[in-house]
């Protein structure tokens, strides 16, 4: 496989897929680069979502394609935002107000355990593959760090002292990104 379309608008997201292939003669398209926009994420499932995404490319372009969907699951929220990561504080959220709006509704909790899950589907030669990430966590009380997006100024992975936005070239290699993105690279490489 010569080439790869990456089925995000999330600069975050790509900036990390194309740093985990960038040790294999792989040609990464993202979605921006062919002008397309993305298909509504109607999915009540990560699978679904991910699926909607690659599919949506893939019909069109027939070239293997890869979506990522991920979110964060709040243990105190009951698992919350989960699949509404992204705009967990409304239409018009941002990445600060979604982090606002998490820090606000853990005040005061002591239980502040959470998981980041990556569900990401790969289609090729008109077959589906899907690869899982998670990684344990905490949600800090305050911000810290200013590298990645989302909520890595507020994660802290289980084991490690510091948010995922204090981490630089760490969090490439232990996220839930790149659990996912290591089975998918054994996958590729088999096609
Ligand atoms: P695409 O659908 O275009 O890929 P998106 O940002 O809408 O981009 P999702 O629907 O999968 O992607 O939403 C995932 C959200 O979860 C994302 O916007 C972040 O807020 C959060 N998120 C996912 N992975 C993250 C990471 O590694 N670090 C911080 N936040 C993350």
């Amino acid at each position: 496989m010569d080439k790869l379309v990456v089925a995000t608008h999330n600069q975050g997201k790509l900036r990390e897929i194309k740093h985990f292939f960038s040790d294999i003669p792989i040609e990464i398209i993202s979605a921006a680069e062919l002008s397309e926009s993305s298909p509504k994420e109607t999915g009540i499932t990560y699978r679904e979502n991910a699926l909607l995404k690659a599919r949506y490319l893939y019909k069109k372009y027939r070239i293997p394609t890869l979506a990522d969907d991920s979110g964060l699951e709040v243990k105190a929220l009951n698992g919350m935002p989960g699949i509404y990561s992204a705009r967990f504080d409304g239409a018009k959220a941002t990445y600060h107000s979604n982090n606002i709006k998490l820090l606000g509704l853990l005040e005061g909790k002591r239980d502040r355990r959470a998981e980041f899950v990556c569900v990401m589907i790969l289609i090729a030669d008109d077959k589906t593959y899907q690869a899982t990430g998670k990684v344990a966590g905490n949600i800090a009380c305050d911000f810290s760090g200013t590298e990645g997006f989302g909520y890595d100024p507020l994660f802290i992975p289980v084991g490690y002292g510091r948010s995922y936005a204090e981490m630089e070239y760490k969090k490439q290699s232990i996220s839930h990104r790149a659990v996912a993105l290591k089975k998918i690279k054994r996958i590729i490489k088999t096609l």
